[in-house]
This record gives C-alpha cells, sequence and structure tokens, in this order.
C-alpha cells in the first residue's frame, strides 16, 4: 500500500489505485470509478487550490457500489467512502436526522466489511457540516457521536478498546461524509498515556462517548501502518490553551509524540516511528492562523510532509488537531 499526493485531478499513476480523497475546491473534475472523497474544506498550504491524495496498492483490486458505499479492495485491504444527506437517515422523536444518518451510514459500513471478509475497520475520516452548531438540545458533533455509537453497538463491535483511528471535523455545508480503511487483519489499538482514551470521555462531552483510539497500527501484507487519530490540545480529557493557536499546536505535537512512543513499543518492522516521519494533515480553524501554525510546527516537523486544511475542530475551544500517518515496510521473512 503507498499513498501519493497529487494534483487533482491526477495524471494516469502507476500501480492500481484503490482510492483517495480530494480537498479543496471541486474543479469540474469529472467523478473518478474508483472512491474518491470529497473534502469539501479550503486548502490553506501555499500553491494549489486543491490536491489529491491517492492510496495505491499492487495486485488485482474488485470494487462496487454496496447500499450507498463505494469501494475498492485488493486481496487485504479495503477503502471505501459513503456520503448521505442527512435527510436520509431515519429520524424518530428522540433521534436527530444528523443521529440518524451517522448511524446509517456506519451500519452500511458495517454490513458492506461483513460481506466482504474484510471486518477490521482501521481507520476512519467522518466530516460534517457545522459540526459545533446546536441543534434537537445537542451539538451535533455529539448527536453524531450518538449515532456512530449506536451503529457500533448494534454490529456488536467493541465501543472502547479495539476501535479504530479517526477524525471528525466540521466543514461549511455539505452531506456526511465517511470515508476509511479496513482490513483482513485485527489493529492494534494505541492510546496516549497523557489523555483519557475518547471512548472514556466523561459525560460533560456529551451523552455518548466518541469511538475512536488515539492509534492504530495495522498490518497489511508485508507492511505496517501507522494512523494517528486527529489529535488535539487536549490533557487528560480537558482542553488546554485556549485561545492560543501556537501553543495548541505544540501541545497537539508532545501529544503525536507519546503515541508515536506507544507505537514503538509494539512496533515490529525494526523501523522505529517518529514524528518527524510521519506525514501530517494540519486542520486549522481560522484561516488566518495558518502563518502561526506553520512557523510553530515547522521547527517540531522539520522535513516532514504538512498539509493545511480551513475546518472546525469538535471542540469549540480547539483552534487546530493534526492527524498524522507512515507506512514501513516489514523485512523479508
Ligand atoms: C479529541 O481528542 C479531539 O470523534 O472521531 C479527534 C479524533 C477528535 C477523532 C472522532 C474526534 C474524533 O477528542 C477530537
Amino acid at each position: 500500500m503507498t499513498l501519493r499526493h497529487t494534483a487533482w485531478p491526477a495524471p494516469g499513476a502507476p500501480g492500481q489505485v484503490l482510492g483517495g480523497v480530494a480537498i479543496g475546491a471541486r474543479s469540474g473534475t469529472p467523478d473518478a470509478d474508483w472512491p474518491l472523497q470529497h473534502l469539501r474544506a479550503p486548502l490553506l498550504s501555499a500553491g494549489a487550490a486543491s490536491l489529491q491524495e491517492v492510496w495505491h496498492t499492487d495486485g488485482p483490486v474488485a470494487s462496487g457500489h454496496s447500499d450507498g458505499v463505494h469501494w475498492r479492495r485488493s486481496a487485504d485491504v479495503l477503502y471505501g467512502v459513503i456520503e448521505l444527506h442527512e435527510a436520509e437517515g431515519a429520524p424518530t422523536s428522540d433521534t436527530s436526522p444528523l443521529q440518524a444518518a451517522s448511524q446509517l451510514a456506519y451500519e452500511r459500513v458495517f454490513s458492506l466489511l461483513r460481506a466482504q471478509g474484510t471486518p477490521h475497520l482501521w481507520r476512519v475520516w467522518n466530516y460534517l457540516a457545522d459540526i459545533n452548531g446546536e441543534s434537537h438540545g445537542l451539538e451535533r458533533y455529539r448527536q453524531f457521536n450518538q449515532g456512530r455509537h449506536t451503529a457500533f453497538v448494534q454490529a456488536q463491535r467493541d465501543t472502547g478498546g479495539q476501535v479504530p483511528a479517526a477524525c471528525a471535523l466540521g466543514v461549511a455545508a455539505g452531506p456526511l461524509s465517511v470515508a476509511f480503511l479496513a482490513g483482513t487483519t485485527p489493529l492494534v489499538p494505541l492510546e496516549n498515556p497523557r489523555q483519557v482514551s475518547a471512548w472514556n470521555y466523561p459525560a460533560q462531552y456529551g451523552p455518548r462517548a466518541p469511538t475512536f483510539s488515539r492509534a492504530a497500527l495495522a498490518c497489511p501484507r508485508g507492511q505496517e501502518v501507522l494512523f494517528v487519530s486527529g489529535t488535539a490540545s487536549i490533557v487528560g480529557h480537558e482542553t488546554l490553551h485556549a485561545g492560543d493557536v501556537a501553543a495548541q499546536c505544540v501541545e497537539s505535537v508532545r501529544n503525536i509524540g507519546c503515541v508515536v512512543q506507544e507505537a514503538n513499543r509494539v512496533a515490529r518492522s525494526g523501523r522505529a516511528f517518529s514524528v518527524e516521519g510521519l506525514s501530517h494533515r494540519v486542520y486549522v480553524r481560522h484561516a488566518h492562523d495558518v502563518d502561526t501554525v506553520q512557523r510553530t510546527l515547522q521547527p517540531l516537523l522539520r522535513e516532514a510532509s504538512v498539509v493545511c486544511v480551513q475546518a472546525d475542530i469538535c471542540r469549540a475551544d480547539l483552534l487546530v488537531e493534526i492527524e498524522s500517518q507512515a507506512i514501513h515496510a516489514m523485512p523479508a521473512a
């Protein structure tokens, strides 16, 4: 499995495409015939207005559309995307449209993964409109958490411990968009000793805790992949440095460093992961903070690849969130 950044639309790339994400302004590109998540958020990094990140694999692939999920798989890895308009859920008197749509999206993902024999959900990218807005007496991120949690319970999946790495960000408008990587082999979930596990957050952050692990190690054939979830300036369960975007950047990188250290206790490729060796996507709440963010991160992340995107973070007091990943080859057996 490899991940490539390309201009959008992508020139013919070698290897088989599994799927990917297009970040930034839509430019009238015809939809790809492989699953492509559209992250409808401004790209803040210097250069182009849009960027495509594509997962490649070698060997034969199969693809399909199942119940609204567009997917493509190799022998051991499946990438999929589902976009749902909130009206497509089945709200009841005590579930909001967003909650119902979130539950439905995850139910469809889980039934696809069962059918495809790739039950292990490794990494999920969640985007929804107006994440900090309130309706039905609850912040919309918390409604999303309720729907996601219910789907995990109904599929008889763990809601703590063996849960995927993830991120959940707000965009200005558009459908609920969920992309995911899953596989035939279990992930090794990782937690951050400086942070309360998100699946164990106290009720002050909503009636249902978020269902994600701080990071996951997954092993597609011959490789070890580290997915670090969206990571923010949270210590214990509390936000630190409200109002100070530079300090939030430093705290977030410190958290990523701790998770990387946890990964290195169990990694088996023989090569240690490091913060400078990961590639990062940085979500910045206020576009005008991007210079401060880049200036603060540069000495910490050095030569690492960093893509900055404007998006809303799931707590109103968070100004920045960073997610990261790296792929290491396993030594030949
Ligand atoms: C946090 O640590 C910040 O709900 O899937 C980070 C990563 C966050 C994933 C999710 C939320 C999610 O609580 C927010």
